[in-house]
């Protein structure tokens, strides 16, 4: 009996070895092998806009002849035009080089060149038209994270819309409610597309004025990116996939924007998680309270006083706080690797707040 015991050990230890030393990068997935170029296709969850089924291949972050980034401020204010009553805002998608820092430019899929694209701006209640040109290589929709719209604009590939070739134009309609901290990001592929980019900032202020109003109301979008050997791959949670760089609205520390805020003045900084890892935001000097979750006011009672939240993604937090002291108040994620430049420190997802007299 013991001797038996000790074979059907011996041979799920082989067994279990076997696995432990099969390579690492085979897909955890039923798949195939592109047998012409030897890549291997990878799964994308939610994704149902493949026309190969439900697998996409993994590329570098590409396109044809393009072109450095002119503006270099991502998350810019959008101009619109009215028809009627409807704000009309058109958006073009389209590779960009895009600087993270001075010295690192990235391969981006942008809307209007810029990462994040340019921020849409609306009154709650405002009728807003966006026309979304493709100059992408690949298909793409636009998916309007948190907002209350008709069905059809969702932005759902093969669901709700056919998805916008590249060429292609789409326009989307609906009446922006409730107010609050949106985004709008693309759904086409999204573990690549919005990693490469594709994703900016929607903000619908209240009819009614705010009181009190922030002195300074800033949006800082969230994300991480893979660049290696001069080329950008869509970084993600995945073996061999994970990312080297952190960005606060598409710049690494120390091209990161400097906040100015004179002493004593109101601070709101909506913190949206728009990449696909978890990022514990934490600010020196005074705590904050945090007054909105994913868009929505939180009951003054019920304001937690926090000096680090954790944003996941998807997620956004509008916090407050009084600059209380004159001083360089860094903000930074608290997974310390996060403020590195690949591996190097200081860099990544920190940000200095300068208060002044
Ligand atoms: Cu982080």
């Amino acid at each position: 009996m013991k001797k038996n015991q000790n074979i059907l050990m011996v041979i799920i230890f082989g067994v279990f070895i076997l696995v432990a030393c099969s390579p690492s990068n085979s897909p955890k997935y039923s798949t195939s092998v592109d047998s012409e170029n030897g890549k291997i296709p990878t799964a994308t969850p939610g994704t149902m806009s493949s026309s190969s089924g439900s697998s996409h291949m993994m590329e570098p972050i590409g396109g044809e002849s393009i072109q450095k980034a002119i503006e270099t401020n991502g998350g810019q204010l959008l101009d619109y035009y009215l028809d009627d009553e409807i704000k009309v805002f058109e958006l073009t998608a389209k590779p960009i080089s895009w600087p993270i820092t001075k010295d690192i430019s990235v391969t981006a899929w942008t809307y209007n060149d810029t990462v994040p694209g340019p921020m849409i701006r609306v009154t709650e209640g405002d009728a807003v038209r966006i026309i979304i040109k493709n100059e992408l290589p690949e298909p793409t929709t636009i998916h309007w994270h948190g907002i209350a719209v008709p069905n059809a604009m969702d932005g759902i590939p093969n669901v709700t819309q056919k998805p916008i070739q590249p060429g292609e134009s789409f326009v989307y309609e609906f009446v922006a409610k409730p107010a609050g901290s949106y985004m709008y990001h693309s759904h086409y592929e999204g573990d690549i597309q919005v990693s490469a980019g594709l994703y900016a900032p929607f903000i619908i202020d209240p009819k009614e004025a705010e009181v009190p109003k922030p002195d300074v109301d800033i949006t800082l979008m969230i994300s991480e990116w893979l660049f290696k050997d001069g080329k950008t791959w869509a970084s993600m949670p995945m073996a061999g996939m994970e990312p080297n760089y952190f960005t606060f609205n598409g710049k690494a520390f120390p091209d990161t924007e400097i906040i100015n805020v004179k002493k004593g003045q109101l601070v709101r900084l909506r913190l949206m998680g728009i990449g696909q890892f978890v990022h514990p935001i934490h600010l020196h000097g005074v705590p904050f309270k945090i007054v909105a979750t994913d868009g929505h006011p939180v009951p003054i009672d019920a304001q937690l006083t926090k000096d680090t939240v954790l944003v996941s993604p998807g997620e956004r937090y509008d916090i407050e706080f009084i600059a209380a002291e004159t001083g360089q108040w860094m903000l930074h994620c608290h997974i310390l690797h996060h403020t590195t430049n690949d591996n190097v420190e200081p860099g990544g997802l920190m940000l200095m707040i300068n208060v002044t007299d």
